[in-house]
């Protein structure tokens, strides 16, 4: 078997005014859809984040895909690793997001790869990762605060007659009690029993307190989580984690940089995760001599795949670290995937992060996946258990044409609202 076409999509999906540390998004956010064919007209497909700088370095690994078996993942992942060289820690950038490119391509390659062998093989991509262990993969509520509006072309996608989720979520969330509102309706709509603030947008006392209050709220049965993608200093985290002792599940990337997220460790007794500090296989050995973290927030678009995935959860085991999941705005080619890597992994000790409540498109057939009480039932079907839907993949590539988007920049779209504001790594 040899692929023989390698189809590479840019889309811009409606994204909400969802703000944090680096400002506000864009009405659209940028995803590439890619489709490996074989010479028995077998299509993989993945989705991995998009923009100008992933398509143009998609297209120069055509050479390393095109005549190679999709069995052989490995070595087609390897001529595309020698193409481009290592990516150091450094390339992450600042950003709340990874600004990488080689670990989404390497992702993007290996996902499309295992849909077609699941489907030669008839068998779900969790099977190929080690086996279904659980049959249902539990999500989280990820609440941000935000500005008035769903995204996309219109700014909202239905009237303000509306009630529940569908009107909260393009209600503007500025204030404690919109948080509260936001959490609930995102609860009862999708039956999420765990929950994560995003956090690095107002001062840390009015954030602490949505996070009291939620706790109140919730109660004890319905973890909470918080994180400020590094914008607190180690004395600001140190000051207001005290309160949070009480109130979090874990603490995600308060402090930036591995060094000062272990001064902070050694201080507090709340777990503390990482999207932002452990990122890459190459920061191992400096997150175990600094004792950095608690948790690695795994992302198989970064970490350069699912098997890449399932790896760093046995070297989170082997180093007394425990895994989670991280994610970005996305539809559900990449929900799938998440969903497959959760339903594979063998220890699986918090709800996955996701955004896709915040999204309303969707380019696979059969149109928005459910959530079933808070999780995503593992497909059976072979592969991912998804097709591509045409029609709407041309749709999504037309708004990424005329959007006039290259890459994310919050900073530039919080600058449209207020002039003045600059993002800074560390704020408070
Ligand atoms: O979507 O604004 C966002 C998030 O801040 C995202 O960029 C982060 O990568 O959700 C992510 C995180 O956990 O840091
Ligand atoms: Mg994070």
């Amino acid at each position: 078997m040899k692929i023989t076409e390698v189809n590479i999509t840019p889309i811009a999906i409606s994204d909400p005014p969802l703000l944090n540390a680096s400002g506000l998004h864009a009405p659209y956010a940028l995803r590439t859809i890619v489709e490996l064919i074989t010479d028995s007209k077998v299509s993989g497909i993945s989705e991995i984040p998009g923009g100008e700088k992933i398509t143009i370095a998609l297209g120069a690994c055509r050479d390393f895909i095109i005549g190679k078996d999709p069995f052989n993942t490995t070595i087609i992942l390897n001529g595309i690793k020698d193409h481009f060289g290592p990516e150091n820690a450094f390339e992450r950038g600042e950003q709340s997001w990874d600004q990488r490119c080689l670990g989404h391509i390497l992702s993007a390659v290996e996902v499309a790869c295992f849909d077609i062998i699941g489907k030669e093989t008839n068998r779900p991509i969790a099977s190929l990762l080690g086996g279904i262990v659980r049959q249902r993969v539990p999500f989280a509520a990820y609440l941000f605060f935000k500005h008035k509006g769903a995204g996309g072309e219109l700014g909202f996608d239905i009237t303000d007659n509306e009630t529940g989720w569908p009107a909260v979520r393009q209600k503007q969330c500025i204030e404690v009690k919109d948080v509260l509102e936001q959490a609930v309706a995102m609860c009862q709509e999708f039956g999420f029993k765990s929950i994560k603030l995003k956090g690095g947008v107002f001062p840390p006392e009015m954030e602490v307190q949505a996070l009291i209050e939620l706790k109140s709220l919730f109660g004890d049965s319905v973890p909470l989580r918080f994180d400020p993608n590094g914008v607190w200093s180690v004395e600001t985290a140190m000051k207001w984690s005290r309160q949070l002792e009480e109130v979090l599940e874990y603490l995600e990337d308060p402090v930036r940089g591995q060094e000062s997220m272990a001064k902070l460790k050694s201080e507090i007794s709340i777990p503390l995760a990482t999207n932002m500090c452990t990122t890459s296989f190459e920061d191992i050995p400096s997150s175990i001599k600094f004792d950095s973290e608690d948790i690695i927030l795994c992302d198989h678009h970064f970490w350069g795949g699912l098997r890449a995935s399932m790896e760093i959860s046995r070297i989170c085991k082997t180093f007394g670290r425990r895994l989670s999941m991280h994610s970005n705005s996305h539809l559900g080619i990449s929900l799938l995937a998440m969903t497959h890597l959760g339903a594979a992994l063998p220890e699986l000790p918090y709800a996955l992060d996701t955004h896709y409540p915040w999204q309303s498109e969707e380019v696979i057939v059969g149109g928005r996946i459910a959530f079933e009480d808070g999780h995503v039932v593992v497909p059976r079907e072979p592969g991912l258990g998804a097709e591509l839907d045409r029609v709407a993949l041309n749709k999504l590539h037309l708004n990424y044409k005329l959007c006039g988007l290259t890459c994310r920049d919050d900073e530039i779209e919080m600058q449209r609202v207020e002039p003045d504001w600059k993002f800074e790594a560390v704020r408070w």
